[in-house]
């Protein structure tokens, strides 16, 4: 198993910038970077990881909302939504760069998702329910997008202002 990346929270300036593609030449290290995310997202443990959570403003995202017991680990390079469904659903979500904060977030149900693999094939993918909350968090996280700028301006700056204090009373 790869190593695992120290993850950013919020403020940090680099989850509120906007990632840029990768682009012809880029493959290994994003290969390399994709390995040591999937290991930190295991490791967290979480079902997604974008690149700028561990300070890297590229748009890749790593995702696997399966069992423990058989991770389905996705790799998605520039990942875009270009359908998502009129249907919403309210869905609790958390994220890794917001410890141990929660909130419900409305969502489109389904959505489709074209991306590059890593060998640089074009894909779809389609995701409904949990999946497609994950597939919309993690490209948010690309665009500098946090869940809790779905949250009302009251509830957000509490989440923030608890947060703040909870990361402050850690020890270094
Ligand atoms: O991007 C992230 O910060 C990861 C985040 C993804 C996510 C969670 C919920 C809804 C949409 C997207 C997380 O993985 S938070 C941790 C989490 O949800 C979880 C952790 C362990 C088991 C199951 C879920
Ligand atoms: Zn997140």
């Amino acid at each position: 198993m790869s190593e695992t990346l120290p993850i950013l929270y919020v403020p940090s300036p680099i989850l509120r910038a906007k990632a840029k593609p990768v682009g012809p030449g880029d493959e290994e290290r994003v290969r390399a970077l994709s390995e040591r995310m999937l290991a930190t997202m295991y490791a967290a443990p979480g079902i997604g990881l974008a690149a700028p959570q561990v300070g890297e403003l590229l748009r890749l995202v790593v995702i696997d909302i399966g069992p423990k017991e058989a991770p389905t680990p996705l790799v998605l390079v520039n990942p875009e939504v270009v359908a998502e469904s009129r249907e919403m659903a309210v869905r609790e979500e958390g994220c890794l760069s917001l410890p141990n904060i929660f909130g419900d977030v409305k969502r489109p149900f389904q959505v489709k998702v074209r991306y590059q693999a890593l060998d640089g094939s074009r894909q779809e993918i389609e995701g409904e329910g949990l999946m497609s909350a994950c597939l919309q968090h993690e490209i948010d996280h690309l665009n500098g997008v946090l869940f809790v700028d779905y949250l009302s301006a009251l509830k957000r700056n509490m989440l923030l202002r608890r947060l703040a204090k909870e990361l402050k009373m850690k020890p270094a």
